[in-house]
């Protein structure tokens, strides 16, 4: 979910059917059927919003914000407890990346990026979880269908400094096209 859609609907969980509490009366928090928003006492700005997204009554998603600006969303997508996908947002509230764990054991593994689009462009991948990369995917609208995205490019064999050994080519159709060495 989109942090301004986020926000849009905790608001209206929280304000149905009167306007919001004003937060200076209510602890710094406001309570609403799907979730808490906290904020900062001394600023009164918007620090952090728990939420149902879900809605069967378990708090899944913990978003950091600074007022309007969410910076981050923190999910719980199977509510054992642990996070195993992270949202990061700039300025603007774009989605700048997602990291996700793979074992759900709260290690990020997988390191998705948007285009300016909102399309799949770049997935990083740390196979053996040290937290270097080891796996790079480059993905190019697929000629047909532009809303759809297709592996283009596969980097692999990164050395200590983080650069790719081999580069694999595919074809729009997705058949391998070609190897290029980087590195000899
Ligand atoms: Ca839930
Ligand atoms: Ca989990
Ligand atoms: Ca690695």
């Amino acid at each position: 979910m989109r942090a301004t859609t986020l926000v849009f609907v905790l608001l209206i969980g929280i304000s149905a059917c009167s306007a919001p509490p004003d937060p200076r009366r209510t602890n710094f928090e406001i309570r609403g059927k799907e979730g808490v928003a906290k904020y900062d006492p001394k600023t009164g700005r918007l620090k952090k919003m728990d939420y149902d997204s879900n809605k069967n009554g378990k708090i899944d998603s913990f978003s950091y914000w600074d007022a309007t600006r969410c910076i981050r969303i923190e999910m719980d997508q199977n509510e054992d407890g642990k996070i195993d996908r992270w949202e990061y947002y700039d300025e603007h509230n774009k989605i700048e990346r997602v990291a996700t764990s793979s074992r759900d054991d709260e290690v990020q593994d997988t390191w998705s990026y948007p285009d300016a689009a909102g399309f799949l462009a770049r997935v990083e991948t740390d196979l053996n979880r040290d937290g270097a990369i080891d796996k790079r995917e480059f993905f190019v609208p697929r000629p047909a269908d532009p809303v759809s995205r297709v592996l283009s490019v596969l980097e692999i064999d990164f050395d200590q400094a983080g650069n790719p050994g081999r580069r694999l080519y595919y074809r729009p159709n997705g058949e391998f096209d070609r190897v290029e060495r980087v590195r000899p």
